[in-house]
């Protein structure tokens, strides 16, 4: 193939996303809405949507697991009373408030089930769910009824803002044809503006600026170590706003939760903090032996690995260390930069 004929794929391909440049026939590009007049406009909708539809609330709460499905909301018409056995959303979802690209953001979460399970997903792990997306006008976008896996840090702001409310399921059974029944798992719907959304970008059925309606359950939670650095990626958010990538402690482009020297020293992240091991064969006995542990506001606990060579289960007691007491763990310190030896 030529270069020529690549050029033109290549421009015929980027088209429709960015003009590819050419000062002859420049296609002018439509600025974005202003961020803060977006967020008005985007809550006077919501806020309107919650006082004019309700959910089939007895039933639902009757339920010991209710599914998404379960879950039916409902425009209330004009001159309509909200039904019996219904509650009308706004009387019961709770409004939050988040901070995203330095715009104060409000949205809104109905709690069916906070689920009974013990852990509950950071803003950067990972979550399986069951959900529905739906646009105002009740168009169905997206649903997803047997469980698929999201890495939060790679999905709209909206759900890692929303999953971290929610406890996952406490227990789940196999059954005989191969699909898996959780049991006390979180429930619930988020009603999220166009910011936390999509915002300008359209996406499949989502017109720009669209706020979105997901009901989801939230079964299961693994805690994140994107860069395996022995640094869970909740807590390579430096800059403590829940947007990994604008943490880049040693500016090399890298964001801390994807950089294994975080603070560009040359001595990898992993070699710079204190390592425990602990190995047991059994899993159950591993949990026992680590929540027995004493552990410092320094200290903490990796997710337990399983080592099929070997058929164990282990775990580190991390130690963060600052050797020099600067007030910078040495990982995050450029003029510290030791081995610290696995002990
Ligand atoms: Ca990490
Ligand atoms: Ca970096
Ligand atoms: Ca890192
Ligand atoms: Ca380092």
């Amino acid at each position: 193939m030529n270069y020529k004929f690549n050029f033109l794929v290549i421009c015929l391909l980027i088209m429709t996303v960015v003009s590819c440049n050419n000062d002859d026939n420049a296609i002018p590009v439509v600025p974005e809405n202003d961020r803060t007049e977006q967020q008005v406009k985007d809550n006077d909708t919501l806020v309107n949507y919650l006082n004019t539809h309700y959910y089939n609330s007895a039933e639902v709460n009757a339920l010991e697991n209710p599914t998404i499905d379960d879950l039916v909301i409902t425009p209330l018409e004009e001159g309509e009373t909200v039904p019996t056995g219904s509650t009308l959303l706004m009387s019961e979802v709770e409004l939050k408030e988040t901070t995203y690209l330095e715009v104060e953001y409000e949205y809104y979460i109905l709690e069916i089930k906070k689920g009974i399970g013990t852990k509950s997903p950071t803003f950067s792990d990972n979550v399986r769910v069951n959900y529905t997306g739906f646009l105002m006008d009740g168009t169905e976008f997206d649903n997803a009824s047997t469980p698929v896996v999201f890495d939060l840090v790679y999905v709209i702001p909206g759900w890692n803002r929303v999953m971290p409310y929610f406890n996952v399921a406490s227990s789940f059974t196999t059954n005989s044809d191969g699909t898996v029944s959780f049991d006390g798992y979180g429930m619930g719907v988020m009603f999220l503006p166009s910011g936390l959304g999509y915002y300008a970008r359209s996406v499949s059925q989502i017109p720009s600026y669209s706020n979105l309606i997901f009901k989801f359950e939230l079964l299961q939670t693994e805690t994140n170590d994107h860069d395996m650095d022995n640094i869970p990626s909740y807590m390579e958010d430096i800059k403590d706003n829940a947007d990994l990538f604008s943490s880049d402690t040693d500016g090399n482009t890298f964001p801390n939760f994807l950089d294994q020297d975080d603070d560009g020293d040359g001595t990898l992240t992993t070699d710079e903090i204190r390592k425990e091991v602990f190995t047991e064969t059994d899993e159950l006995v591993l949990q026992n032996v680590l929540n027995d542990l004493d552990l410092d506001s320094t200290q903490f606990i990796s997710p337990i690995k399983y080592d099929s060579d070997r058929g164990t289960y282990s775990a580190n007691r991390i130690s963060l260390v600052d050797t020099n007491g600067n007030g910078f763990f040495n990982y995050l310190d450029p003029t510290e930069s030791a081995v610290i030896e696995t002990e």
